[in-house]
């Protein structure tokens, strides 16, 4: 993460200029932190705290409501502006599963090939017309800046389809037979930047940006 050592939890001058990511899944972190680079903020992963809290039950039934969810919790037990992304692959065949449910599809405690295998399975008599999909990420910010509560949600969509086969090695999760509409390449063929500049994470993110960049706009205004 892109912060310097004796900043680490001595929260400067304006406490809004930390930004904590809560996730804590590795491709999502490796993600976001390069969308964020070049914001003026500095940016914490959960392994940065002093004590991790344990992870929140995910009990929403949609993206947008288990990234709020998150980014509450880690707002409350932190006191940080929280940025919180909940995200997943609809299938229509599938009647759009595994959705929310995407990290934990086929059970708890399987890995990205085992569900790579089971999506594959469950899709290997859906015809090429039939196998459209989805990637969709849902970002919240939330916490204090200036005395001011935020409490802001932004979304992006990818449009493509399921692969019959895995290809490319970059990525994580579902990216080897996520096939994106516009470059017909699955998002583990892409490197980090086009993946980035297509995906669900990057629309949202963007947005996200904008609106911190004119959080800190206003800050700066305030301080002066
Ligand atoms: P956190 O809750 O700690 O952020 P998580 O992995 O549990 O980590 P989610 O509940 O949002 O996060 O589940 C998202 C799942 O959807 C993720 O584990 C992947 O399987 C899949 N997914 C989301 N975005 C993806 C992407 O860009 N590429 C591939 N798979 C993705």
């Amino acid at each position: 993460m892109n912060i310097e050592s004796e900043t680490r939890f001595s929260i400067p001058h304006s406490a809004f200029r930390n930004l904590l990511i809560a996730t804590s899944n590795k491709g999502k972190v490796i993600e976001i932190a390069a969308l964020l680079e070049g914001l003026n903020c500095h940016v914490i992963g959960l392994e940065d705290l002093d004590q991790i809290p344990p992870p929140v039950e995910e009990t929403g039934t949609t993206f947008v409501a288990n990234a709020l969810i998150k980014a509450d919790y880690y707002h409350a037990a932190t006191a940080l502006l929280t940025l919180a992304d909940d995200s997943g692959l609809e299938v229509d065949a599938l009647d759009g599963r595994p959705g929310v449910y995407s990290a934990r599809y086929g059970g708890e405690g399987l890995s990205s090939a085992d569900q790579i295998a089971l999506l594959l399975d469950e899709m290997k008599d859906v015809p090429e017309e039939k196998r459209s999909a989805r990637f969709v990420c849902s970002v919240a910010l939330v916490g204090v800046v200036n005395g001011a509560s935020v409490r802001q949600t932004f979304e992006g969509r990818c449009e493509g389809r399921i692969a019959f086969a895995q290809r490319g090695s970059g990525g994580f999760g579902y990216d080897p037979v996520f096939i994106d509409a516009e470059t017909a390449r699955t998002f583990a063929e892409l490197s980090r930047e086009e993946k980035s500049a297509r995906s669900h994470r990057g629309k949202a993110l963007r947005q996200t940006i904008k609106y911190i960049e004119m959080l800190l706009k206003r800050d700066r205004g305030a301080e002066r």
